[in-house]
Order: C-alpha cells, then sequence, then structure tokens
C-alpha cells in the first residue's frame, strides 16, 4: 500500500510558544529533507480570514455563532489541499486547528447568563469529517505563566481568565481525542525551555517522518458511543 505523509498539529493556549515550536519543527524537517508544509489557523491572508483578523484585534464585531463558523470555514478552505499533500507524502504540520475551534468558542461566557452562550456541541459540529491528525501535539502552560510572555493581552482572548478557561475545555478534548483510541494527544510542557520542548516535539515527530499507509480519518466521525475518529478518509 502507498505510504501517505502524517498529519501533525500543535495546539495551546496563547503564548504557549506554539508558532515558534511550529517553525522550528518545520526548519527541522527541511533541513532533513523531509517533504513538509505548516499551516498556520486561522489563516488571515484570505477574505474570511482577514474578517477573523479584524474581529480579533477588536476592529469589529461578529456574532459569537457568525465567528465560529467563520473559524471553521476558514479551516475548510484548506481541508481538501491538506488531503491532497498527505496524499502525495508531504508531512502536514498546522499550527492550531478545530481544537482550538472549540476550546475558544465554548469557553465564552456571556455577563447576563450563567449559560454559556455557544455549546460545546455546537461548537464541535462544524468540524466534523475535516481530515484528522495523526498526532496532536498541545503545549500546556498555566494562564499565569503566559500571561509574562511578550505580546499578551493584544487581542480579543488573550486575558488570563479566559485562557483558564479555554485550558479546561482543551483537557476534555484531549481525553476525548485519547480515549476514541484514533489519533493521538500528546500533552507537552510548554513551560520548558525553548530547546527542551523542540527536543521532546523531535522525538515525538521523527518517528512519524517515514510516512504512513494508515487511512486518513475524519474527524469527529459518528460521535455517538465516543467514536471520535471513525470513518475512513475515501
Ligand atoms: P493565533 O494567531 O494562533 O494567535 O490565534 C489567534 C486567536 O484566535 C487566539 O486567541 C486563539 C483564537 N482562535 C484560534 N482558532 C480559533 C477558532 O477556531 N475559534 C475561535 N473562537 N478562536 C480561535
Amino acid at each position: 500500500m502507498a505510504h501517505r505523509g502524517p498529519f501533525v498539529v500543535i495546539e495551546g493556549l496563547d503564548r504557549s510558544g506554539k508558532s515558534t515550536q511550529a517553525e522550528a519543527l518545520i526548519k527541522r524537517l527541511q533541513d532533513e529533507k523531509i517533504p513538509s508544509k505548516l499551516i498556520k489557523f486561522p489563516d488571515r491572508s484570505t477574505p474570511i480570514g482577514k474578517l477573523i483578523d479584524s474581529y480579533l484585534r477588536s476592529e469589529s464585531e461578529l456574532d459569537d455563532h457568525v465567528v465560529h463558523l467563520l473559524f471553521s470555514a476558514n479551516r475548510w478552505e484548506v481541508a481538501s489541499s491538506i488531503v491532497k499533500d498527505l496524499q502525495a507524502g508531504t508531512l502536514v504540520l498546522c499550527d492550531r486547528y478545530a481544537f482550538s475551534g472549540i476550546a475558544f468558542s465554548a469557553s465564552k461566557l456571556k455577563p447576563d447568563s450563567p449559560e454559556p452562550p455557544l455549546a460545546y456541541e455546537w461548537c464541535r459540529a462544524p468540524d466534523v469529517s475535516l481530515p484528522a491528525p495523526d498526532l496532536t501535539l498541545f503545549l500546556d502552560i498555566l494562564p499565569e505563566k503566559a500571561k509574562e510572555r511578550g505580546g499578551f493581552g493584544e487581542e480579543r482572548y488573550e486575558k488570563e481568565e479566559v485562557q483558564e478557561r479555554v485550558r479546561v475545555i482543551f483537557d476534555r478534548i484531549g481525553e476525548e481525542v485519547e480515549s476514541a483510541g484514533a489519533g493521538r494527544w500528546l500533552v507537552l510542557d510548554g513551560g520548558l525551555d525553548q530547546e527542551e520542548v523542540e527536543k521532546s516535539i523531535w522525538a515525538e515527530v521523527k518517528p512519524l517522518t517515514k510516512g504512513t499507509t494508515a487511512p486518513i480519518q475524519k474527524l469527529w466521525d459518528k460521535t455517538r458511543e465516543a467514536a471520535m475518529l471513525s470513518a475512513l478518509y475515501i
């Protein structure tokens, strides 16, 4: 059976070091001559991404449902090209993915209501059937530590109490991904030195670089009975 490229995602709170680590990893892969591609979500360069960018910078206001669907659409814009790249043997690395979609939207609160405006299941629905990652590396960091890092607080969600809630939802997502037994969710300490985190990431990614014959799966298809990653991507 033909080998395909592996699909790797890096997730984490704001200022957890994701983008730095994603860039270091892609450089390492390219130095090692492993066909690879980095995709960053949200991709702020597309027409949909420009609406998201303006919202994140608080230059515009959008209904919570609308912005959630825009983030998802921003991933669907490139879903078929991710599949094509994987099938061509390219390792695809995403800096954030659908997991951020759930964690940031489901963490929202309204001052006048005890109920979150967007339910967890509602937040997951638009991303059902996206290509599923083989490995998700979650860079864990305490919000109070993230806050001390440069640039924190510039954008809409960069507030310590928001990040606390986001972290709790990421925990739930990780447990569900792991218990479904398809695709790995690995928690790494994002509070360590940059070089140490780089080493741990490389130790996990290197074995994947020879490719895989496993079919590309669909994210959260047939969610009943906790079967999060079930259908084949064919
Ligand atoms: P970044 O460019 O990685 O700093 O991400 C920008 C911000 O957008 C960050 O606070 C996390 C948030 N974010 C990323 N993806 C999503 C998503 O799909 N939905 C929502 N609501 N927020 C997201």
